[in-house]
């Protein structure tokens, strides 16, 4: 676990901790001269059976809230210090709005220097500071008086903080690992060394881990905790690691230590914004505000829809970052203003990696990883979101987000990407309506060719498999060869065609053995005689023997026949003899010859053909009496 100290410039902090810990946590040379703590701290506490806290000494001065900001973000417990004899002053409040915008939990609150000061004076101290906590997260909390010089309260401190301790929720080292880097320095003999307090997930020696935002990959060599060497980085300690892979000058203070590749720098984010009720004027959209998130300072805009965020007014914007940071959904965040240097408001992120395209920030709650994670489905809109980024996308343990999947009634999954179900059914309704153009315009055909209906709906193979098969499940439509068609449906003949189709039939049944070639036809017929041919083939009322000549298929049993009867004999036959067996001039019989080849009715040898093994075509009249079907 993890304490972080608050409070004004010179209210005790740095005395306290040493008083606690035993540590001097002001190590700078020039904290030292200037009597001020500078840069962040940094002690473990031992508590005995509560265990030993990781403390994070912050500075007070107004100079120095963005590194405070650095030390108070990420920790579970907070040591919240004013000075008796001074009181409440404008960085006990900055620090403690600071707090609140972090969403830290709870804290205890020290009254030092109470040698300084008697007990009237104590006690109207005592209420000024319950009443500026009030309505804050240290509403409250226990508060003990102190003084590092009689030593008074520091036993009375240490059983208070270990009971609060003991209330807080463990943290799960199940969750993916991340540890935003307050310090990185080399060491002689070891190499690159980087800091931070661990906020989720753990870290073994020698696993590999990229430094984001820049993006290098290191490996761990060793790791420490408080000074001793351990195998594992835990949730909510202080960690000091060992690169291997990384120089000192790819690192520093911002960058982000990381394992799972489910961490992505990003420099657009949608959140959850209030500023500050006391906050000196609105936000506009063009003001460069600074954004602090984990150890990260960078310049950022707020874009909230309807122009400006009003004091005291909170709002889902847009936050456009002048740098990429890591950030994760739910992640707390903290905005300063340059001039004047205040503390302004903050907010929680909603969505760390929207869509490339403008995304527009959400009208709804982003407050459970459930709403965002239909939020998220809902921007990805076509392209779907990856299942493997959802952990930081929507801000949720992994497990938790494999619940989140399986329960999420209106999403869609193939492979690893989800999908909304509005998507899809939209996609679903894009997928029929190419479907019914085709049937539309092209009634005698039997469907539209699967592909081009597929690409028309999406680019993404493994939606339009999704599409193609629920709409087949459901019986919207039907596939075969290549060709999808409305369930049920039949090429439709208008008058036209259906004359069409009764005049072509008669010419070729009368036509017999010497049929009129489809060119022909088409010049008898017109247009249609080509996919009328087709609804015939269909019908089984005709066979097609060349590309440009079909048959009757009564014609083409009688010719089987008396092809069997002529050739029982088993002996070769020769084309001519073939001619006087069938009747037909020369032009005909060489297509009919190759088509008794290719169906395996004949089978060729050097001089002739001989009668094939293939089955005899069983002709029957079908039952609905609308043509001859083969089978
Ligand atoms: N009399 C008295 N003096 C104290 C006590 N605690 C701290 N001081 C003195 O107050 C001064 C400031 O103490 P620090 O601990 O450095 O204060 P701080 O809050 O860490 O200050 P910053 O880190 O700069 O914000 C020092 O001179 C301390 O000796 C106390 O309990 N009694
Ligand atoms: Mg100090």
């Amino acid at each position: 676990m993890i304490l972080g100290t608050a409070g004004h410039v010179d209210h005790g902090k740095t005395a306290l901790v040493k008083a606690l810990t035993g540590v001097d946590t002001d190590r700078l040379a020039e904290e030292k001269r200037r009597g001020i703590t500078i840069d962040l701290g940094f002690a473990p506490l031992d508590l005995g059976e509560a265990g030993v806290l990781g403390v994070v000494d912050v500075p007070g001065h107004e100079a120095f809230v963005r590194n405070m900001l650095a030390g108070a973000t990420g920790v579970d417990l907070v040591l919240l210090v004013v000075a008796a004899d001074e009181g409440v002053m404008p960085q006990t409040r900055e620090h403690l709005a600071i707090l609140d915008l972090l969403g830290v939990r709870g804290g205890v609150i020290a009254l030092t220097k109470v040698d300084l000061v008697d007990d009237d004076w104590l006690a109207l101290v005592r209420d000024d500071v319950a009443a500026l906590v009030a309505g804050t997260p240290l509403q409250g909390a226990p508060m003990v008086t102190t003084s590092v010089v009689s030593g008074r309260g520091l036993e009375e401190l240490r059983d208070t903080l270990a009971r609060a301790v003991r209330a807080l929720p463990a943290r799960d080292a199940g969750d993916l690992f991340r540890l935003p880097i307050d310090r990185a320095f080399s060491v002689r003999g070891t190499g690159t060394v980087v800091t931070g307090t661990v906020w989720s997930g753990q870290l073994e020696r020698d696993a590999a881990v990229r430094i984001l935002p820049a993006g290098g990959a290191a490996r761990v060599r060793n790791i420490e905790s408080h000074g001793a060497s351990v195998s594992a980085a835990m949730p909510g300690t202080r960690a000091a690691i060992a690169l291997a892979g990384v120089g000192v000058s790819e690192l520093g203070r911002g960058s982000v230590l990381v394992s799972d590749d489910a961490w992505t720098a990003t420099s657009t984010l949608l959140a959850d914004v209030a500023l500050l009720a006391d906050a000196p004027r609105a936000l506009g959209p063009r003001t460069t505000v600074r954004f602090h998130l984990g150890t990260v300072e960078v310049g950022a805009r707020v874009v909230v829809p309807g122009g400006a965020l009003a004091p005291g007014a909170r709002k889902h914007a847009r936050v456009v970052l002048d740098a990429p940071i890591v950030a994760r959904a739910g992640d707390r965040f903290v905005l300063r203003s340059a001039s004047p240097l205040a503390t302004i408001g903050g907010g929680m992120v909603a969505d760390p990696s929207p869509p490339q395209r403008r995304p527009r920030p959400w009208s709804s709650d982003a407050a459970t990883p459930a709403q965002r994670l239909a939020h998220v489905l809902e921007q990805a809109g076509p392209l779907g979101v990856t299942v493997a980024s959802l952990p930081v996308r929507v801000g949720a343990h992994p497990d938790q987000v494999a619940q989140l999947v399986a329960a999420a009634q209106d999403a869609r999954r193939v492979g690893d990407v989800l999908y909304a179900g509005a998507q899809v059914a939209s996609l679903e309704a894009r997928f029929l309506s190419a479907v019914d153009e085709h049937h539309a315009a092209f009634p005698l055909d039997p469907g539209a060719p699967l592909q081009s209906v597929r690409t028309r709906t999406t680019t993404n193979p493994g939606l339009a498999d999704l599409i193609v098969a629920t709409l087949v499940r459901d019986e919207k439509v039907d596939v075969s060869a290549g060709v999808v068609m409305r369930h049920g449906w039949s090429p439709t003949l208008d008058q036209h065609a259906r004359t069409t189709l009764d005049g072509i039939a008669r010419v070729l049944e009368a036509a017999d053995r010497e049929p009129p070639s489809v060119d022909e036809l088409a010049q008898q017929f017109g247009s249609d005689a080509l996919p009328v041919l087709k609804v015939l083939e269909r019908q089984g009322r005709v066979v097609q023997v060349a590309p440009d000549r079909y048959y009757a298929a009564a014609s083409l049993a009688r010719m089987e026949t008396e092809l069997r009867s002529a050739m029982a004999d088993g002996q070769e036959r020769s084309p001519s003899e073939l001619r006087d067996v069938l009747g037909v001039s020369r032009k005909f019989l060489i297509p009919l010859l190759e088509y008794a080849d290719r169906t395996g009715l004949t089978v060729r040898r050097a001089s002739g053909r001989v009668i094939g093994s293939r089955t005899p075509t069983d002709l029957r009249v079908s039952a609905d009496g609308e043509g001859i079907r083969l089978s």
